[in-house]
């Protein structure tokens, strides 16, 4: 091989495990700020998906998610969280706080009406 060859080469080697890492690899988490009486806040954009789409929160303390929904596609106009019962209606251009306190630990799935757009509350033990 020259060295043009080389540089491709390895270019190309480059990209595909940078291809894998941004799908493959370890997702980060936001944790939740500590807000006015132990409240663990999230403000969520949602635009093309939930931004953060994974966010982290300690289990047993009040947790307020703030939903800010900047698209006008209705695909994300309802949020459901169902493992804590909770679902809401996300006006565009609104912002929509949901309140609960996670009584469990685990990982639990937040979605739109059709359950295509998703993400993750991760509770972690208190
Ligand atoms: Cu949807």
């Amino acid at each position: 091989m020259d060295a043009a060859q080389i540089s491709v080469t390895v270019g190309g080697v480059g990209v595909i495990g940078f291809i894998l890492w941004f799908f493959f690899g370890p997702r980060q988490a936001t944790a939740a700020r500590a807000g006015a009486g132990g409240v663990q806040e999230v403000e969520v954009l949602v635009r093309g998906g939930y931004t953060p789409d994974r966010i982290e929160v300690t289990q047993g303390r009040p947790v307020r998610l703030t939903f800010l929904r900047q698209e006008s596609n209705a695909c994300t106009e309802q949020l459901v969280l169902s493992d804590f019962g909770l679902s809401r209606v996300l006006p565009e251009g609104e912002r929509v706080s949901v309140e609960f306190t996670p009584d469990k630990a685990g990982e639990f799935t937040f979605h739109c009406g059709m359950n295509m757009v998703r993400g993750t509350l991760v509770v972690k033990p208190a």
